[in-house]
């Protein structure tokens, strides 16, 4: 194994553990995390694996086979910049539980199509100090560290859903998590089967305005929550009644909201019936939503998402935080040549840089690998 390998390199002896932890694609229910709602995600066959060995003294040493060729030492957590945030992070939530760590890393997740490279490393290594300081800490209790390194360290006010995915995941499966109890049921998902798959459509594209746009978009939940005097939009039972109290982009992020977690219900409705081709009709109901009342899609998206359509997909949506990233549509086998043409031809009219196509089957969660 390369990590290995590179580990070995970099500080002269074995790692004691590796884990691989994968980013995700979520298939339905989206901004729906970070208001108590359901969401629906599967890993994808890409990810980060993490080869460590403890150290007694507190330092840090991180190396990254898609960085330089040394590694970087790390004394104190808040000299950590860029992309090691994301693994100091987690050893910072650690406290006392740990001390420093030699660490490699090797990430094969496509950079930048916005399916989740930040979570698989966080998960990694903390799956990895898990199973090495006998922490006991369950693949929840890991995806939640995770959340807090990222939301407390690094400073990113995600949701549960991307750590969630990478620890939970089960392979030929999609996760259905109740982002409030934390309870979760693994779904299956065999679309081969049917003849059918779940093409990723990485637009290669993404808005720098996103982040701030993520923390308005939870402002404005908070917002119209407080107004309707419900904890969260996931208690809003009554949707025409709670609009009436609502104005404006509150009015929208919540119709956004209550009606995307009916249709993740619905879909594993479907799901459980054996009804897999009926779901491309909640993608698109879904896409629409998040496009016209969430406002976080993107031009390069919404190409994509129609062109799929046109080129034959049963349904299309963008997929994650938005502003960018990718999109996945479901395509009957038969179809994944002309929706992939559809695509390319739009983009090109359109002046668009040209997307990648990645197949996405569902992989296994976080796992040890050596
Ligand atoms: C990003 C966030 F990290 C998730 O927590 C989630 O809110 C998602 O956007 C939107 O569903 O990936």
């Amino acid at each position: 194994m390369r990590v290995v390998e590179a580990f070995r390199a970099a500080y002269g002896a074995s790692p004691q553990t590796v884990w691989h932890a994968p980013g995700r694609v979520n298939l339905i229910g989206e901004h729906t995390d970070y208001n108590d709602g359901f969401v629906l995600p599967f890993a994808v066959p890409w990810g980060v694996t993490a080869a460590v060995t403890p150290r007694t003294d507190k330092t840090i040493r991180l190396l990254s086979l898609q960085g330089h060729s040394d590694p970087v030492t790390i004394e104190n957590h808040d000299d950590s910049t860029g992309w090691t945030r994301y693994v100091v992070g987690v050893l910072a939530m650690l406290g006392d539980r740990v001390a420093g760590a030699d660490i490699a890393i090797d990430g094969t997740i496509p950079p930048g199509a916005g399916l989740s490279s930040s979570a698989a490393l966080e998960v990694s290594v903390a799956s990895a100090l898990n199973d090495l300081h006998d922490l006991g800490m369950t693949p929840m209790e890991i995806a939640l560290l995770s959340q807090k390194a990222e939301n407390g360290f690094v400073g990113v006010p995600s949701g549960i859903l991307d750590q969630a995915a990478s620890a939970l995941c089960q392979e030929g499966h999609a996760l259905f998590l109740d982002c409030r109890s934390l309870g979760s049921r693994n779904i299956p998902l065999d679309l081969a089967s049917h003849g059918m798959s779940i093409l990723i459509i990485d637009t290669q594209v993404h808005h720098t305005h996103a982040g701030g746009e993520y923390a308005k978009r939870r402002a404005e939940c908070e917002s119209a929550a407080r107004k309707l005097g419900v904890p969260a939009l996931r208690d809003v039972t009554d949707l025409a009644a709670a609009l009436e109290l609502l104005q404006g982009d509150e009015r929208k992020r919540t119709q956004h909201i209550v009606t995307e977690n009916h249709r993740v219900e619905a879909l594993i409705g479907l799901l459980r019936a054996g009804a897999v081709t009926e779901i491309g009709a909640l993608l698109n109901a879904s896409h629409l939503s998040l496009r016209d009342e969430y406002e976080v899609s993107s031009p390069e998206l919404d190409v994509a998402v129609e062109a799929a359509v046109k080129g034959g997909a049963r349904g299309a949506r963008m997929t994650g935080g938005g502003f960018g990233g990718s999109a996945i549509a479901l395509v009957s086998d038969d179809r994944l040549e002309s929706v992939q043409q559809s695509v390319v031809a739009a983009y090109a009219e359109r002046g668009f840089q040209p997307p990648r196509f990645l197949p996405a089957t569902p992989a296994p969660g976080a796992h040890r690998v050596a």
